[in-house]
């Protein structure tokens, strides 16, 4: 491979910008659409959105171009931000925002009688991501570019991202999202820095005549690596980062063996099965445990990283590996990418030729890494043997790497046999497996969770003998979102209202959102609050009229849960408080009533049965209440579908209520709570996660507090006894009794007897009937404080006031601080 910088690369001067004004803009949209493109305005509307993408792409380009310039300086040091996933969403609507060029396209469209909104709502959303983990990486990525930090995301280019979800009479349908299918105008493929990836072979150890030896990895099945780069562009500030998504290609695409002997299919099926690689996205949020193909996405990310950062750190430094540890950081989203720590030593001495301690001085100084579950169960572990099939060499490192480690800890703990087997790499068992969280803390030189209570929880329980060893690893780093998308692109209106309210510096430092607090007891601007609150129902209502075929009314409360399904998130606790109210409208115990409207929405693996059925139950009793002339509007569900990046930026600007309800103690953080704060709504919730923080900030008469808190939940597992509580309970009695005898089932007796059977098992582990009274009676003081119209605005506009610490600014300017210490170009 070549060291010398690229020819082309040299004596290039600086592009230069192109004009940005309405007219530019619509005539480089009119080109596109006609000449590039070859359609006119009456074509369908991906055409109109590929056309302005294009048009806005070309003012990105030029910031692009510098920005990567700056970044590969000799001396930039840089961090690189591996995940498998990136749930980006939509882009363009995004660019637009942080190229401050939202009433310039606007009047661009205005021109062609076209809507922006109709435009920008074409895009297909990039759904490379399950939920909050790869929600995070895209905020992180936007607050990165904002803050001109040098930080490389690094993924995978799925072909087929998160389903799309269907329903049929009221069960969830997975449907492939071929979100590629028309082409993706936010990518740049860059073949020019493939990758050769190995899989399988074996391997051979040979000594040479100098007493040295080398590790050889022969006759391995390779695939190719081609990078496709998307552009991240910062708020108004010329700086564009860059995502390198990877996505797997066969060497040869003719095996020319199997093609002489006249087998061409046989040839083009090595084709199909490295391209299987990066075909799509699994889709479960907690480890689906032993998947081959899986275990190959991750390799085929950590090694295609690794060796495009070596690539582009020989361009400077050629093969001097002296200072690479200065100015290189990699921070691992979860342990999902957690092989890169066996790879980068296997390409330092096999491909470098360092020895172990020179490589290990570099490893242990450039890995991070993030843990984000506290449940045991989600904790990724593989089995040997996959490894020893397909990353024999790798693996032979992580035996290396384990071997010294349990040294250091008969070191630390003499005759401590026991800590040795809890604590090593490998379990030992039936089936010996690979425990990568371990293997990340022991080659990172910083371990966070991503909320204070998760981040103490995780010291206490799960890695507690790492922390008896090294504290000095362990931090926390509370999440955040980007107040870029989620609130000034997704709430227009209440942006501008702020920004009248304070001014617009906001949108660069949210921390300024304080500034509201001196407007809480306004009348008048309280008064702007609630118009703006009410447009936006009014823009949910219609997305629900349309999705679910539900009327909802503005006047009335919504209430919201929308996230994955989980049984630890707890959204049987949510419909077990609506049949609740449901059963008090049907015995006429409606005097001081709150209307209600109650949107749930969310994804269920499709592996996860009871996730399913919780999805049919909630259907089935919107079936019925929604029908019962006799409830009206007094209360209204509805579950709606595909919910994803596009649909939250509509639904969160509309809440009233967030619900935020998961067993105390098992949401590391949850990245929902800060969106919908933000955008004003109001936080029923348990004492975890962030929602602890959220609770600080905002204080304990701006949120309705619920629950059993971690410790007590632990207690409580002793001595619980479910059926005891429904006996003693007249509310909880009347609820169980409706799901029971078939109320919301009448056609498909039996269908939700497991569900039943799981709220009643004294070992049900999310002890959802322990918070039923709670929760109960904390959402009838939400009711009560809705009705009062002041109270409730006031609230509300507390909520946005204090949100300025979710910001992912900054956090990530904690992780600046602590961890990555680069410098902002
Ligand atoms: C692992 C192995 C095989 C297949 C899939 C997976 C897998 C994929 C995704 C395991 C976990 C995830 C995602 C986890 C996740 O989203 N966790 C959430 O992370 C958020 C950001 O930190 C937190 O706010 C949430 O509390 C946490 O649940």
């Amino acid at each position: 491979m070549s060291t010398k910088k690229p020819a082309c690369d040299i004596k290039i001067p600086p592009m230069e910008k192109l004009p940005t004004d309405s007219a530019a803009l619509a005539s480089d949209f009119q080109r596109y659409l006609t000449r590039y493109l070859g359609r006119y305005l009456g074509c369908v509307p991906f055409y109109l959105y590929e056309a302005m993408s294009y048009t806005i792409r070309d003012r990105v380009m030029a910031d692009w171009r510098s920005t990567w310039r700056r970044y590969e300086n000799k001396g930039v040091r840089k961090a690189y931000y591996m995940s498998l996933e990136f749930l980006i969403g939509r882009s363009l609507g995004n660019h637009i925002l942080n190229l401050g060029l939202d009433s310039e396209s606007e009047m661009a469209m205005n021109t062609f009688a076209l809507d922006l909104e109709e435009v920008t709502s074409a895009e297909h959303d990039a759904g490379l991501g399950n939920g909050g983990l790869g929600r995070l990486a895209a905020c992180f990525m936007d607050s990165c570019a904002s803050l001109k930090l040098p930080v490389i995301g690094y993924g995978i280019r799925y072909e087929y991202g998160m389903f799309r979800q269907e329903f049929d009479n009221g069960y969830q349908i997975e449907e492939p999202d071929h979100w590629l299918r028309d082409g993706n105008p936010w990518e740049l493929e860059r073949p020019e820095y493939t990758q050769v990836i190995k899989f399988g072979g074996r391997l051979e150890y040979i000594s040479d005549i100098n007493g040295g030896s080398r590790h050889l990895w022969l006759d391995t099945d390779d695939v190719l690596a081609i990078p496709y780069d998307v552009p991240i562009s910062g708020y108004k500030n010329n700086t564009v980062n860059t995502l390198r998504l990877w996505s797997a290609s066969a060497t040869n695409i003719f095996s020319l063996e199997d093609f002489n002997a006249g087998s061409y299919p046989e040839a083009v099926e090595a084709k199909n099965d490295a391209e299987h690689i990066t075909m799509v996205l699994y889709p479960n949020d907690a480890s689906e445990n032993g998947k081959e193909l899986r275990l190959k996405q991750q390799y085929f990310l950590a090694s295609a990283s690794l060796q495009d950062v070596i690539r582009m750190w020989e361009i400077n430094e050629g093969n001097d590996y002296s200072r690479f540890a200065d100015e290189n950081v990699f921070q691992m989203n979860d342990t999902h990418p957690t092989i890169a720590v066996a790879e980068l030593m296997r390409l330092l001495m096999d491909e470098k030729g360092l020895s172990w301690d020179e490589a290990w001085a570099i490893t242990s100084k450039t890995m991070a890494y993030t843990n984000h579950t506290l449940l045991p169960e989600a904790l990724e572990k593989w089995p040997v043997f996959l490894f020893e099939r397909l990353l024999p060499r790798p693996l032979q490192i992580i035996y290396e790497i384990n071997a010294r480690f349990l040294k250091q800890v008969a070191r630390q703990w003499p005759g401590d046999t026991q800590r040795q087997m809890r604590m090593s790499i490998i379990e030992e068992g039936e089936v010996r497996q690979v425990r990568m969280a371990y293997l990340a803390i022991v080659a990172s030189f910083s371990v966070n969770g991503v909320a204070a209570l998760h981040s103490d929880l995780l010291t206490k329980g799960l890695f507690r003998d790492f922390y008896e060893l090294w504290p000095e690893r362990f931090n926390n780093k509370t999440n955040g979102v980007t107040p870029r998308r989620w609130v000034a692109h997704a709430n227009p209106d209440l942006s501008s209202l702020i920004t009248a309210q304070i001014g617009n510096d906001w949108v660069h430092d949210f921390s300024r959102v304080a500034k509201l607090k001196a407007h809480v007891g306004d009348k008048d601007f309280a008064e702007r609050w609630h118009t703006v609150k009410t447009a936006n129902k009014k823009r949910l209502a219609a997305l629900v009229k349309k999705h679910c075929d539900v009327d909802f009314d503005t006047d009335s409360m919504f209430d919201v849960q929308v996230k994955r399904i989980h049984e630890y998130k707890r959204q049987l606790l949510n419909i077990l408080h609506v049949i609740h109210l449901y059963d008090r409208i049907k015995r006429g115990d409606t005097k001081n009533w709150t209307n209600r409207c109650v949107l749930i929405g969310g994804k269920a693996a499709p592996g996860y049965h009871i996730a399913k059925m919780i999805i049919k139950l909630v259907n089935n009793v919107a079936d019925v209440i929604n029908n019962d002339p006799q409830v009206g509007n007094r209360l209204k569900l509805a579950f709606i579908p595909n919910y994803g990046v596009s649909k939250m930026e509509i639904v969160c600007p509309g809440t009233d209520l967030s619900e935020q309800i998961s067993t105390a103690g098992k949401e590391a953080s949850g990245t929902g709570n800060m969106k919908f704060m933000m955008n004003g709504a109001v936080t029923i919730g348990t004492y975890d996660g962030a929602n602890i923080e959220i609770l600080d900030a905002v204080g304990e008469e701006n949120f309705f507090l619920f629950g059993l808190k971690a410790e007590e939940v632990e207690a409580r597992r002793q001595h619980y006894h479910p059926q005891s509580l429904v006996d003693e309970d007249d509310d909880l009695e009347r609820v169980m009794h409706l799901l029971q005898c078939g109320h919301f089932n009448s056609l498909e007796s039996k269908i939700f007897d497991e569900i039943i059977d799981s709220l009643l098992n004294p070992h049900d582990p999310w002890l959802t009937l322990a918070d039923f009274r709670s929760y109960v009676d904390a959402q009838t003081r939400v009711a009560a404080t809705y009705r009062d119209k002041s109270a409730w605005l006031a609230m509300s506009i507390n909520n946005t006031a204090s949100s300025g610490h979710f910001s992912a600014d900054r956090t990530i300017g904690e992780y600046n601080e602590d961890i990555w210490k680069l410098t902002s170009i």
